[in-house]
């Protein structure tokens, strides 16, 4: 753990910090091998890497729909419960998202400009298993999409040793309204979804969360498909002043490096006697935590840092731009003002983000390792395209005569100019 002023951070320190590398380069050759073989032997190498990777043998990779009925039976109502009333906080946040579907305005007398948003055909969620198998990803994944209108939903997770799925992560799944589900993970389903085989035909765009080969293999197939943007581990950078309570502070860092031992807790305190409060409350509860060596190995690699003014805090969260920020200050309003990169923020002291993971409806596919700069967290949009659309009367045409055929004629394309004059004239 490094505890340290913002100002003393070592240059090293602040590059780690900062650039969160995540090894995607070490597993391109082995991913791009894969990534081949899908693409050259289709479903044989799907069933070979499933036998290699999840230990399954399988014959067949769509869940059928008795195993999806099988999987509402296996589930505690409690649980279905739960993933419903988190599906509705979904599909409600998702739904007051969306762009009308269609709308124009008049630029000037005649002249109609609008656009027109367009569902894409086929989209491809692909939902972690294993240590990370998160039902409620499958939610996060597929509830946008239906909100776009997406007509072909397509899930891709990794089968378990027996060749089932969780049946939580199948019930979420077929809940939020995914229309093929696949038993099939890792760099292997990105492919199958990006290249198409017999059993899976390919998709335009695939989205979710995944291990670093799972990112290598979105990668590497965008050209073939888009991608919503890379993802690696979760992280979150908590900024509070002397009003927040230290041992809240501490459980949601202790939250967040239960996740991985590459997941990274950044507490910047405004006030250091709040530091050192939450530093001992971090040595009081981690390791009573359930996943404690998973959570210690993550602490170890995080940070408590100290601000001298809110200004200097602000420089910094802009700078690492994490995944999940929470703002635990007296007015988190006001610092809100002032944030430019997060993925998805989460204010107040009643606001965890566990909150935003499972229930209040915000998605939790939200990009790390700074990406935040760049890119935003997964919503409607990324279901979506938009096409521009215009209408012109005779009286628009006119206005817009002049400009177009000066510009025309001074790019030399007197055709163009001519088009509009054509319209202009009077006919005989
Ligand atoms: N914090 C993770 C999402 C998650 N948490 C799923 C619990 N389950 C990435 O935003
Ligand atoms: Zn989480």
């Amino acid at each position: 753990m490094i505890t340290k002023r913002l100002s003393e951070l070592e240059d090293e320190d602040l590059r780690s910090l900062l650039s969160r590398d995540v090894g995607i380069q070490d597993v391109l050759p082995a991913v791009n091998e894969i990534i081949m073989e899908v693409g050259s032997k289709g479903d044989e190498a799907l069933f070979k890497y499933t036998e290699k990777f999840e230990g399954a043998h399988l014959d067949d990779l769509r869940v059928t729909q008795e195993e999806i009925d099988l999987s509402y039976d296996l589930v505690d109502d409690r649980l279905l419960e739960a993933l419903s009333s988190a599906a509705d906080h979904i599909f409600y946040f998702h739904n007051e998202q969306k762009e009308h579907d269609l709308w124009m305005s008049e630029a000037s007398p005649g002249v109609l400009v609008g656009q027109k948003v367009v569902p894409l055909d086929s989209v491809g969620a692909y939902v972690p298993g294993g240590r990370a198998a998160y039902p409620s990803s499958a939610l996060m994944t597929v509830i946008p999409a239906k909100v776009a209108d997406v007509p072909r939903i397509v899930v891709c997770t990794p089968p378990q040793k027996d060749g089932s799925i969780n049946p939580l992560t199948l019930a979420a799944a077929d809940m939020a309204g995914a229309d093929e589900i696949y038993k099939l993970g890792g760099a292997q389903a990105i492919a199958a979804m990006a290249l198409g085989t017999d059993s899976i035909e390919r998709v335009d765009k695939i989205v979710g969360p995944g291990n670093v080969y799972v990112t290598a293999a979105k990668m590497l197939t965008r050209g073939s498909v888009e991608i919503d943007f890379p993802a690696g581990p979760s992280e979150v950078l908590i900024l509070a002043d002397r009003t927040a309570d230290p041992g809240v502070i501490a459980a949601d860092m202790i939250a967040q490096g239960e996740h991985d031992p590459k997941s990274i807790s950044v507490f910047v305190s405004l006030d250091d006697l709040l530091a050192s409060a939450v530093a001992e409350e971090l040595n009081i509860q981690a390791p009573g935590a359930a996943r404690s060596d998973i959570v210690s190995e993550s602490l170890e690699h995080s940070a408590i840092l100290l601000a001298d003014d809110m200004d200097e805090a602000l420089d910094f969260v802009n700078a690492f731009a994490p995944e999940h920020l929470e703002i635990i200050t007296r007015e988190p309003m006001n610092v809100l003002r002032s944030i430019r990169n997060a993925g998805s923020v989460f204010l107040g002291k009643f606001t965890p983000v566990a909150a935003g993971d499972y229930a209040s409806g915000t998605n939790h596919v939200l990009p790390t390792s700074g990406y935040a700069r760049i890119f935003s967290g997964l919503n409607v949009d990324h279901f979506t395209k938009k096409m521009t659309l215009q209408m012109i009367t005779d009286e628009g045409l006119l206005g817009l005569e002049e400009t177009i055929t000066t510009l025309a004629e001074a790019e030399g394309l007197l055709a163009h100019a001519e088009s509009v004059r054509r319209r202009l004239e009077p006919r005989e």
